[in-house]
């Protein structure tokens, strides 16, 4: 897709509990819409937050332009992707891009317009943790070691081009990808629940004929107010096997 055609970049955004990081985010989200010449809407994906989320979120409707998606009880993440898949590919156009970041303020919304320079020909931009330039604060060293050995897995098991970080949610989509993967396999597009979730997303992307280009990635974690809410070791189990499986199976 070339930069010039976008019409409008959604940001979507699937949130569990994230009340404490909303300011801090949508601070972010509105100082690029001050300088961004392409309008920005806000998706948020209420995942069942009991924690005021909503309240948060409503209190900047008149500062950005939000939709609230509520999901009404938590259904884990892939839920929310696919809430946030299916919104975009029936309320936006084929010139309007979607972005998906964590609403856990640690992935950072300056980072957009160098996404959408990247998306030149392409159908996704992923943020990468794993190219040169990338800055990283606050992710504990054992979690850093275990996260590159596990790249390194996905790269042999499931060699993609360009593509080196396949779990970071940070990424960009066009439309024509995203309604072709929809129109491709059976709803709803992803089946797994935890972050497995965005290794199934790319891999069928990538099926469908995707081309990615990565960048390198800004990553707060340092930012985080909120305990992590993924179990790391058992996400990673399961998207191991889910990639032999993958690999062996196909993808349904
Ligand atoms: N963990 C979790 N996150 C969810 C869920 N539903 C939506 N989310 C959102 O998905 C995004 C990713 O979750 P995070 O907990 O940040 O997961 P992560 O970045 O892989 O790992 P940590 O940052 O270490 O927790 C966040 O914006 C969450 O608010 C859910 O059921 N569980
Ligand atoms: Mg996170």
């Amino acid at each position: 897709m070339s930069v010039e055609s976008i019409n409008k970049v959604y940001l979507g955004l699937p949130a569990y509990n994230e009340k404490d990081s909303i300011a801090p985010l949508f601070e972010k989200v509105e100082a690029l819409t001050k300088t961004s010449p392409i309008p920005v809407e806000v998706l948020l994906y209420d995942d069942g937050c009991t924690d005021g989320t909503k309240e948060a979120v409503n209190a900047w409707q008149d500062r950005l332009t939000i939709t609230y998606l509520d999901g009404v009880v938590n259904k884990g993440l892939g839920a929310g992707m696919n809430a946030l898949l299916s919104h975009f590919v029936k309320a936006a156009g084929k010139r309007d891009v979607l972005v998906i970041m964590d609403c856990d303020d640690t992935h950072d919304p300056a980072q957009i317009p160098q996404m959408i320079k990247a998306l030149d020909k392409m159908d996704v931009v992923v943020a990468s943790r794993y190219r040169k330039g990338s800055f990283i604060k606050g992710v504990p060293p054992l979690r850093i070691v275990t996260g590159l050995g596990a790249a390194l897995l996905y790269k042999t098991i499931h060699p993609a081009r360009r593509v080196r970080d396949y779990t970071c949610g940070f990424r960009m989509y066009t439309h024509q990808i995203l309604s072709k993967a929809m129109s491709h396999y059976t709803s709803p597009l992803i089946k797994e629940r935890g972050f497995a979730c965005m290794v199934e997303l790319l891999l069928k992307l990538i099926k469908c004929g995707a081309k990615v280009n990565e960048i390198p990635m800004r990553l707060r974690y340092d930012n985080k107010r909120s305990a992590s809410k993924m179990d790391v070791s058992s996400n990673t189990m399961r998207l191991l096997k889910k990639l032999v499986d993958w690999r062996i199976r196909g993808m349904a």
